[in-house]
């Protein structure tokens, strides 16, 4: 049975595996971006509560050092240093005048152009990249008082601390001006953290003259999406792959052939063949008009294997509607070429016979066909008998009055061929070929034909031989005085202009 080819399944999953895995993964990830905002803002208010703090102490430090500072050295070193002791985060105390070191708590005194070069700044807070006590950050709070500046050094290790304790160390800065603190202590240059504003997240301090500043960019949106999501991003694939093979699964069974046959019937890909009926004698007397399924991407598809479905899904009604009016068309256009007495044969299955529809289209057929010596025979199979009802045997009567003969197909294969003859007005018979192919030998096939002939005869009913395909079985039909006959022997189903090319007369 047809369906969608692989190709179409195939593309169909994939679409939706995909589809969904981009779906899910873009929801994810918008997820993530919300996340990481939320997250980054605690971390900036925390981070920056803690750091304040720092700075704080700081300032009061200065404060209290700020009478001191008047005094020559030796007289307040020993205050300056007690102040530094009490207090948690400051390391150091530098009094200078101009470049000129004063004083310092430190013990070892140090020379004033040992202090980084940048604390003679003009802000209030100076990030220095390499203590003169530690050689690594500090942050310098400086007070200038009158001639003199007062500068307290504070661990940077309480600043970039507070960055590392609060989030990961990766992705929060601290900027002072144009230089910035990580979480590992390293200073680097502002400028290349600041540049795209819309990846980040910034906040700038109340109290003091630097923010903080949290990267937000993807690369930090996906590591968040990672740590925070870890099952869905993994599962992701998995159900894309999943929904992939469901779709597969189910585009190759279930409906999709009906639907496949639906299709096939809206695009009028059901087209006829004709196969020639000779009289005994070898001449044409009329075609058989046999359904084949143009099928767009497989070709040409033989009845057996999809009239049994187009029966059971009732398709096959507008199917033979469909190819009467083809080969309705096909008459018309050849008709001044056909010998007297022209038959034509549709295949008719039962369930045709199940409303009055069939005798309009036959009649509307003949009327086409008006003025033309043409025979309308429609064929019944055995293989799904006919019920005897009242209806049914009305739908018969109507037929026959309107000179629409009924031939039995396929003739002894089924096991109804004698209630159909008892019950219907029948007026041909059509011998299956598998009797024919016997029909030069003695034996039953032989016994066979000579009576359904003799049944023939008495009942007045005119014979086909079917599948007639040597030359021997012609002679033998035309010995038994069959009517007509039909087999490869003459032709195989043909498409129509092939059919009128060798069969009619050419004008
Ligand atoms: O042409 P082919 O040998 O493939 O036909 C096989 C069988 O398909 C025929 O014997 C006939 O019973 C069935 N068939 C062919 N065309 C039609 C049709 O138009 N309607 C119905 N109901 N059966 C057909
Ligand atoms: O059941 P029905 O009579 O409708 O079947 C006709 C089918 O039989 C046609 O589809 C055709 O392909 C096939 N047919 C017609 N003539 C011959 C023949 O001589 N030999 C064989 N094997 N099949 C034939
Ligand atoms: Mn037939």
């Amino acid at each position: 049975m047809p369906t969608e080819t692989l190709a179409q399944r195939l593309r169909l999953a994939a679409l939706l595996g995909v589809g969904l895995l981009i779906a899910l993964l873009a929801l994810n990830l918008m997820q993530a971006a919300a996340g990481l905002r939320k997250d980054s803002e605690r971390s900036l208010r925390h981070a920056e509560a803690m750091i304040d703090g720092a700075i704080d102490d700081s300032q009061t430090l200065i404060e209290s050092a700020r009478p001191l500072v008047g005094r020559a050295c030796k007289e307040n070193a020993l205050a300056l240093r007690d102040l530094i002791t009490a207090s948690p985060y400051a390391r150091a105390l530098y009094v200078l005048e101009g470049n000129r070191l004063l004083c310092t708590t430190l013990h070892r005194p140090i020379q004033a152009q040992n202090l980084p070069d940048y604390l003679f700044g003009k802000q209030d807070l100076i990030l220095a990249s390499h203590s003169p006590i530690t050689g690594q950050t500090a942050i310098l709070y400086r007070k200038q008082l009158g001639q003199r500046t007062l500068l307290a050094e504070l661990d940077g290790f309480h600043i970039f601390g507070a960055l590392r304790a609060v989030k990961g160390e990766e992705n929060l800065f601290f900027v002072l001006g144009n230089r910035a603190l990580d979480g590992h202590g390293m200073t680097l240059n502002a400028a290349p953290l600041l540049q795209d504003e819309s990846r980040l997240l910034s906040s700038p301090s109340d109290e003091y003259p630097y923010r903080l500043v949290a990267l937000n960019g993807y690369p930090q949106i996906l590591a968040f999406a990672w740590d925070y999501n870890r099952d869905t991003l993994l599962a992701t694939p998995v159900l894309a792959l999943l929904l992939g093979l469901l779709s597969f699964h189910l585009s190759g069974r279930g409906g999709s052939p009906r639907r496949e046959l639906a299709r096939a019937l809206a695009a009028r890909e059901f087209i006829p063949y004709l196969q020639p009926v000779m009289s005994g004698d070898g001449q044409l007397r009329g075609i058989e008009v046999l359904m084949r399924w143009r099928h767009p991407e497989q070709g040409m598809i033989a009845p057996g294997h999809f009239i049994p479905l187009a029966e059971e899904c009732g398709h096959i009604v507008p199917m033979t509607r469909q190819l009467m009016a083809q080969t309705l068309d096909y008459l018309l256009r050849v008709a001044d070429r056909l010998p007297p007495g022209f038959h034509v044969a549709i295949n008719v299955c039962a369930q045709h016979f199940k409303d009055q529809d069939i005798v309009a289209e036959c009649r509307a057929f003949l009327a086409a066909l008006a003025g033309h010596d043409i025979r309308l025979v429609l064929e019944l199979t055995e293989r799904e008998m006919l019920d005897g009802d009242a209806r049914t045997l009305g739908i018969f009567d109507a037929l026959d009055e309107m000179g629409v003969l009924v031939a039995i197909d396929d003739f002894g294969t089924g096991h109804s061929s004698l209630a159909y003859l008892q019950m219907f007005h029948v007026d041909i018979i059509k011998i299956d070929r598998s009797f024919i192919m016997g029909i030069q030998e003695e034996g039953p096939s032989r016994l066979i034909v000579e009576n359904i002939l003799d049944l023939a005869r008495r009942m007045e009913v005119a014979l086909v031989a079917e599948g007639v395909e040597t030359a021997a079985q012609v002679e033998m039909v035309r010995r038994y005085g069959i009517d007509f006959q039909q087999g490869f022997y003459f032709a195989k189903p043909l498409p129509p202009a092939e059919f009128s090319r060798h069969f009619l007369p050419q004008t």
